[in-house]
C-alpha cells in the first residue's frame, strides 16, 4: 500500500473542478492528431510510462558562490528529502526514483530503503562527491581527487566511490555517477596528460568493483569549479573514458555543462550511435552552468534532444537512457520547480513522439530542408498538455500540478515542523 503525503481527497477535489475541461481538450486534441494518423492513446501510454529521477539535493534550496537564501520548511535530512520527493511523485506521477548523493544523504541503507518503499519510490544512480571535503577526511580535494597528483588522495577518492557502490547495492540502485571537479586554474598548473592518466587509473579501479548488472556514468563539464582546465571537460574526453573502461561505462550528458550554443542534440546522436549514451542530467542555462529549470530557457532544444532519443528508440528497442533532473533552485520553492521540470521533460518526450518520422526521412532523402525542419516544428508546436494531464489524472496525480500543490498547503505544513535554516553562506548545489 503506497502512502500519500498529500491527502488524496485534496487531489480529488482539485481534479474534480478541472476534469470536464480536460476531457474536452483531450478529445479535441485526439481528433486533430487522428487526422495526422497519430493515436492519442498510444502517445498517452508512452508518456505514462516515462519517468525522470529527482535528485535528493534538488529539494533543498540551492545557491550561488555569493549566497544561499534558504526557503521555509527546508528538508533537515534525507528522510525529509524523501518525503518531498514523494510529493513530487504523487502529483506528477512522472518521478518514480530518487537519486542519492553521498555523503550528504548518508544514513543506514536499510532505513533509506524502508523510507522510500513507503511511497513506492526506487533509487536511481548513486552520486559520489569528491569535489568537497567531508568532515574528518584525511586528504583534502582542494587540488583534485581521482586525478590528484597525490596517490593517497586518489586512493581516498576511489575508496569513497566504492563505498557509494556498497550503499547502492543495499538500497537497490543499479548505477554510479562520477562527476569530478578536478582541473586547474592556471596555465602550467597541471600536466594535462598526467592528470588524465591518473583519472583513468582511478576510474578503472572503481570500474573493477562495479557489479555486473550496474552501470557507471561519467559526466563531463566544461568549467567550474576549475576555471582554466577541467579533466573531464567535454564529450570527447567522456567518450574516451567510457571506451577505456568497458561496456558498463556510459557517458552522461548534463545539458548545462557545455559552452553556449553547442549543438547538444548532435552530441546525443554521436554518443548513442556508438553505444555510449548512458543518460541525462536535465536542466537549462542561459549563459553557462546548469542551474536553471529544465525547459525554462530553451524548450526547443530540449525537444530536439528528445527528437534524437525517440529516433534512437525507433532503431534500438534496448535503448533505455537514464533520465535525471539536476538543477539548482535559488528563488523558487524547489518542489514546484522540480514538478514543473519533470513535466517539461515529459512534454518534450511527448512532442518528439509526434514527429512524422516517415515524412522527416522522406524530406531528408529528398534534400528538402524546409519540409524536414517543418516536420519537427509541427510536432513541437502541438500543445500536448492534455496528454500529460490525462496521463497524470488516470494514475492518481494532479491535473494542475502547481494549483493542487499550492492548494494542499504542504510547504506551510512542513514549515511548522522543520526549523528555519540560517542563511547567508555561499553554497552551490
Ligand atoms: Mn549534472
Amino acid at each position: 500500500m503506497t502512502e500519500h503525503i498529500i491527502d488524496p481527497s485534496v487531489v480529488e477535489a482539485e481534479n474534480a473542478s478541472r476534469v470536464n475541461d480536460l476531457r474536452a481538450d483531450y478529445e479535441s486534441l485526439g481528433e486533430r492528431l487522428d487526422r495526422r494518423g497519430i493515436s492519442i492513446e498510444a502517445i498517452k501510454a508512452k508518456v505514462a510510462e516515462f519517468s525522470v529521477a529527482v535528485p535528493s539535493w534538488g529539494v533543498g534550496t540551492g545557491g550561488t558562490r555569493f549566497a544561499k537564501f534558504p526557503g521555509k520548511g527546508e528538508p533537515r535530512d534525507i528522510f525529509d528529502k524523501i518525503e518531498d520527493c514523494a510529493v513530487i511523485a504523487q502529483l506528477t506521477q512522472a518521478t518514480k526514483t530518487v537519486s542519492l548523493h553521498i555523503p550528504w544523504d548518508k544514513a543506514d541503507p536499510n532505513r533509506l530503503k524502508q523510507a522510500a518503499s513507503r511511497f513506492n519510490l526506487g533509487f536511481d544512480a548513486m552520486n559520489s562527491n569528491t569535489f568537497s571535503d567531508a568532515r574528518g577526511q584525511l586528504q583534502s580535494y582542494k587540488f583534485g581527487s581521482l586525478s590528484a597528483a597525490d596517490k593517497g588522495t586518489r586512493d581516498q577518492a576511489i575508496e569513497h566511490n566504492l563505498e557509494c557502490i556498497e550503499i547502492g547495492k543495499t538500497i537497490g540502485s543499479k548505477a554510479l555517477t562520477i562527476w569530478v571537479g578536478d582541473g586547474s586554474n592556471f596555465p602550467g598548473q597541471v600536466n594535462f596528460a598526467n592528470q588524465f592518466e591518473n583519472y583513468l587509473d582511478s576510474a578503472k579501479a572503481i570500474y573493477a568493483a562495479l557489479p555486473d548488472d550496474w552501470r557507471v556514468y561519467t559526466e563531463h563539464k566544461m568549467y567550474e569549479p576549475a576555471f582554466y582546465s577541467t579533466v573531464v571537460q567535454d564529450w570527447g574526453t567522456n567518450y574516451i573514458i567510457a571506451k577505456e573502461l568497458g561496456d558498463k561505462a556510459m557517458c552522461l550528458v548534463d545539458l548545462g555543462h557545455h559552452a553556449p550554443n553547442v549543438n547538444i542534440e548532435m552530441i546525443v546522436s554521436r554518443l548513442a550511435q556508438f553505444g555510449k549514451l548512458g543518460g541525462f542530467h536535465f536542466n537549462d542555462s542561459k549563459y553557462g552552468d546548469d542551474d536553471l529549470d529544465a525547459g525554462s530557457i530553451d524548450p526547443y532544444r530540449l525537444f530536439l534532444v528528445f527528437n534524437e532519443l525517440v529516433d534512437i528508440e525507433g532503431r534500438d528497442a534496448d535503448f533505455h537512457p537514464a533520465h535525471m533532473l539536476d538543477q539548482s533552485h535559488n528563488v523558487t520553492d524547489p518542489i514546484e520547480s522540480l514538478m514543473l521540470s519533470a513535466s517539461d521533460v515529459q512534454r518534450a518526450y511527448a512532442q518528439a513522439l509526434l514527429v512524422d518520422r516517415a515524412g522527416l526521412k522522406g524530406a531528408q532523402e529528398a534534400d528538402d530542408a524546409l519540409a524536414a525542419t517543418q516536420a519537427l516544428r509541427v510536432a513541437y508546436r502541438t500543445d500536448v498538455e492534455p496528454i500529460l494531464a490525462m496521463a497524470r489524472f488516470e494514475k492518481g496525480g494532479a491535473i494542475d500540478i502547481l494549483g493542487t500543490y499550492r492548494a494542499s498547503g504542504y510547504r506551510a505544513k512542513v514549515s511548522e515542523i522543520r526549523p528555519v535554516v540560517e542563511g547567508g553562506s555561499g553554497g552551490i548545489v
